[in-house]
């Protein structure tokens, strides 16, 4: 069903649109696929956050879902099949690519058999994301459903080599897992000048130390405040804290009991988050799991190394010693002394310019072929199959 010109596709992407990984790299890869020229449609429940701009080629249907008083549970699932069981029909869409197995996997499988019975061939291509695999995944109460889906996609993207290694270990998986990094966009997110605002937060040219993320236990937020105050002992310096989620609050009280509040700001979700990035020194990423660390990368783009734990994908991008340092999860020791050695003015200029260059390697540009190249022969794949049916 290719329509468009003879390499053009017409994509469908499903996605959580909220805040979040997953939710972001895919909408970041559908925007760099419209600007290529291939038609893109996003299938979600609410509008992509990072989706705010016109572009022809760009499509965004919603999934609503029905309520009735006896679902204690409105099935999503079930609407988000039959909506891209609609968009393919009638967009004529050529392939459906899902981010975070679930329930996305396995509405896309429903909605590709409910197509094939209508002789409609339309292949899915499944984007592991981290916690899909990790925490949720593995669950008993989802990985039936979870295995299933995944080998039943005509196409599965890992995030890191050591996602893929979990995925395999924990789940039966009879297919191939092609492992695809999360990518950047460096015309957005780069240094920029905004001295203004490090003047505002360190009047008297502190350090400025920073972390992002959705505030959840997975992040280890603690162990953030916790380095901070020992660099903070020795180091005159200011953290910032960006983003929201369930540990914020009590993230809050830890600085009140740790008496460091005055160098302590919570900014909450911020849209322009490479803005502060362009003035921090250094990023501390202390997750327990960590798939890959798109938050840790954006820093890096934007100059500024990073201590992280060595969990899960973060060793394949920050390179140990290089672009920062990856230490042993809850090591606050051995991350406060890293920290320092960073935020030493004989080293930082290194570390910064370090990380730059490791963040080039992630340019949306490197990646973007390597997923067209992945629906390319996906799709050379269904249409053989389709063909030996007639
Ligand atoms: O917990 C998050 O960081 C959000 C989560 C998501 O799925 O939205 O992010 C995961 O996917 C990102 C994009 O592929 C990765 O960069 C993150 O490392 C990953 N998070 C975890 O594995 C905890």
């Amino acid at each position: 069903m290719l329509t468009l010109e003879s390499s053009n596709m017409k994509i469908g992407i499903v996605c959580y649109p909220t805040y979040g990984g997953s939710g972001v790299v895919a909408t970041e890869l559908g925007k760099a696929l419209a600007k290529e020229g291939h038609q893109v449609h996003f299938i979600t429940y609410s509008q992509p956050s990072r989706l705010d701009f016109f572009n022809a080629n760009l499509f965004y249907h919603e999934v609503s879902v029905k309520s009735y008083p006896l679902f204690d549970y409105p099935p999503y699932e079930l609407a988000l099949s039959s909506k891209m069981v609609d968009v393919v029909e009638h967009e004529g869409l050529d392939l459906l690519h899902v981010h975070y197995a679930i329930p996305h996997a396995s509405a896309a499988y429903m909605a590709r058999e409910i197509l094939k019975a209508k002789g409609i061939h339309i292949p899915f291509i499944t984007t592991l994301h981290g916690t899909d695999i990790t925490l949720v995944g593995k669950d008993a109460t989802y990985e039936p459903v979870v295995t299933f889906s995944i080998n039943e996609s005509d196409g599965v993207t890992a995030v890191s080599e050591d996602l893929k290694k979990d995925t395999l270990a924990h789940f039966d998986i009879k297919r191939e897992i092609e492992v695809i990094p999360n990518f950047i966009d460096m015309d957005r997110f780069k240094k920029q000048k905004k001295e203004h605002f490090k003047k505002a937060i360190c009047p008297n040219d502190e350090k400025l130390i920073i972390h992002t993320s959705n505030f959840r236990k997975v992040k280890r937020v603690r162990d953030v405040l916790d380095i901070f105050k020992n660099v903070n002992e020795t180091v005159p310096s200011k953290l910032l804290m960006v983003g929201d989620g369930p540990e914020r609050y009590e993230m809050e009280e830890v600085c009140r009991e740790y008496r460091i509040c005055d160098d302590v700001r919570f900014l909450g979700k911020l849209e322009a988050v490479e803005e502060v990035l362009s003035v921090a020194d250094l990023f501390l990423l202390t997750s327990e799991k960590e798939s890959f660390g798109l938050a840790a990368l954006e820093a890096m783009a934007c100059e500024v190394p990073v201590i992280s734990t060595n969990a899960g994908g973060l060793p394949e991008l920050n390179l140990n010693g290089v672009s920062g340092f990856t230490c042993d999860v809850g090591d606050i020791k051995t991350m406060t002394e890293k920290a320092m050695h960073i935020l030493d003015d004989r080293n930082l200029s290194t570390f910064k310019s370090n990380a730059l260059k490791r963040a080039l390697d992630f340019e949306v540009s490197n990646i973007l072929p390597v997923y067209e190249s992945l629906y390319n022969r996906t799709l050379q794949k269904t249409k053989s199959k389709a063909s030996s049916l007639i």
